[in-house]
């Protein structure tokens, strides 16, 4: 039997869609409504809704998801979040979606967004879908959907697009507008699509620009909880529990964290005000955004490429292997935790918190699927703490053995000789580094650090930085990652 309102009898689920659900209207629009949206924010909102009430039903856009939307039309748009830790399984059934439509379906789109009932427009799109340079935050204005929706506004094919075109429709009919709401791993993210919206608009309509400018505010957020692209397997397992297949079902961690900046243009949702712990309103997220995007997200980028190089499939399987545990550590001690600015927090307690949930059998989190958009990642999650380790005399060699992980990695060829499945928006500029330096590191270290869509010109052009990274790389091709981890933590024994 599939999950479906009339089946709902049927499951075995901790919790269950009610009378609100049934009751409530659309309040809010999710562009990339992917597996973490579904595990995260509209979990949350769906709480809201089931606990508080409120017309906050969501409708999802999907850019490229058509098996997705089929399925949960299928299922009355009704899904399962699974809770795993190790072998415990928790369902929770989420009703707070109304409905979910390709990006390609632009009228209905458009229609629900500038629908004066629909207060959030929030996005995870991922980092490439901002269409933005990730070293200086511009809008890329020779990307060709922004180029397309520049000259199409009432067609747009970018996230950005989208906003923009659906912006100028409230403005046109003298609606009031949405909030935008960022939920992607960007640092200060809301300044980021403020940033891209703003040059967006300055490019399309002065007047627009300045509506934009003086009556839109882009809240900043920090979101957490690790969600693992779902699997055929994590079907079965979920189907195992729940009584019922759900072919739209996420499996994720216990853990959960959103931190939402108090700046909105509109009514939102009380989310802060549910049963849900760690979710909190706060006027200043950037603290929690340093220390999650790189204790986290640096620890996990590292992973993902010198895990991967040493043939590890999973995060639980990397941190399994104890100089992979030692050398996590190291970094997040000694050469991360030094950059960040965030006070209150016990951060000896929150770093055991990270390791025991990269120990979480319970979750198959590829290091292939973290390997991949680096071009977009490792600003915020390697090079902004190694520029402050430069200014400030700390450390830099053990991100720079991680850097040097993601440099091998995209070579496209693994330390066997076999094909990595690179995926990247910078997939061919990263290839052509390679075929161009042939096995002469140092002619590819000059081809990555002239990148300046990844490192701005102060630290490709920084001797120290230069010198480390390239010590780094030739250790790596020497001895490949997984002894090159051994050595480093041996080194520092
Ligand atoms: P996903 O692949 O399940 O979903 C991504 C969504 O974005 C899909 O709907 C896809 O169609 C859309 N998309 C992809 N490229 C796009 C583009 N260029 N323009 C517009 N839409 C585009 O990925 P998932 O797991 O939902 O993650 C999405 C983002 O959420 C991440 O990139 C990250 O920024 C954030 N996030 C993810 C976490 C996780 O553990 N999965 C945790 C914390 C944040
Ligand atoms: C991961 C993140 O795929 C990746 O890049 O590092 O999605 C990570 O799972 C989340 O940020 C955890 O909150």
């Amino acid at each position: 039997m599939r999950l479906s309102q009339a089946h709902l009898s049927a499951a075995n689920a901790l919790v269950q869609p009610n009378e609100n659900n049934k009751n409530a209207k659309v309040g809010i629009v999710h562009l990339g409504f992917g597996a973490f949206h579904r595990a995260h924010q509209a979990l949350i909102t769906d709480t809201v809704i089931k606990e508080i009430g409120g017309n906050w039903k969501i409708v999802g856009v999907t850019w490229s998801d058509a098996g997705l939307q089929k399925e949960l039309i299928a299922q009355d748009s009704l899904y399962s979040v699974g809770v795993g830790y190790n072998d415990q399984l928790d369902i929770n059934i989420v009703g707070s979606i109304e409905t979910v439509l390709m990006s390609a379906q632009t009228e209905q789109v458009l229609s629900y967004m500038c629908d004066p009932e629909v207060k959030i427009v929030s996005l995870t799109v991922t980092e490439k879908g901002y269409c933005h340079n990730p070293a200086t935050g511009d809008l890329d204005l020779s990307h060709p959907l922004i180029q397309h929706d520049l000259e199409n506004i009432d067609t747009p094919k970018s996230a950005i697009g989208f906003l923009v075109s659906a912006m100028r429709c409230r403005y046109l009919k003298g609606i009031q507008p949405f909030t935008p709401l960022t939920c992607d791993n960007l640092p200060e993210n809301g300044h980021v699509l403020e940033k891209v919206v703003l040059q967006f608009a300055k490019h399309l309509d002065a007047e627009l620009y300045q509506w934009i400018k003086e009556q839109i505010t882009f809240p900043c957020t920090m979101v957490d909880r690790i969600v693992p692209r779902t699997t055929e397997n994590d079907i079965a397992r979920v189907e195992k529990v729940l009584g019922l297949e759900d072919k739209a079902s996420v499996i994720t961690e216990p853990f959960l964290q959103w931190v939402i900046e108090d700046k909105f243009v509109n009514e939102r949702p009380a989310w802060e005000k549910t049963s849900i712990a760690n979710v909190e309103v706060t006027d200043n997220v950037v603290p929690f955004e340093e220390m999650k995007l790189r204790l986290l997200n640096g620890t996990h980028s590292t992973m993902a490429y010198l895990g991967y190089l040493s043939g590890y499939e999973t995060i639980a399987e990397t941190i399994q292997d104890p100089n992979f545990k030692t050398f996590v550590r190291y970094l997040m001690d000694e050469e991360i935790t030094p950059s960040l600015s965030i006070e209150g927090i016990d951060l000896d307690k929150y770093k055991d918190q990270l390791i025991e949930r990269y120990e979480n059998k319970g979750l198959q989190h590829r290091t292939w699927q973290i390997a991949m958009d680096g071009t977009q990642k490792i600003p915020q999650r390697f090079l902004q703490t190694i520029c402050y380790s430069l200014n400030n005399g700390i450390s830099i060699k053990g991100l720079c053995l991680a850097l040097a992980g993601w440099i091998r990695y995209v070579s496209g060829v693994n330390e066997q000789g076999q094909e990595i499945d690179v995926q990247d928006p910078l997939k061919q500029q990263l290839a052509q580094v390679w075929q161009q330096a042939g096995s002469d590191l140092e002619k590819a270290l000059d081809g990555f650090l002239s990148l300046r869509s990844v490192f701005e010109q102060d630290l490709a052009t920084n001797q120290t930085f230069r010198v480390e990274l390239q010590a780094a790389l030739e250790t790596l091709f020497a001895n490949g990652a997984k002894a090159s981890v051994a050595s480093f933590v041996a080194q520092r024994k």
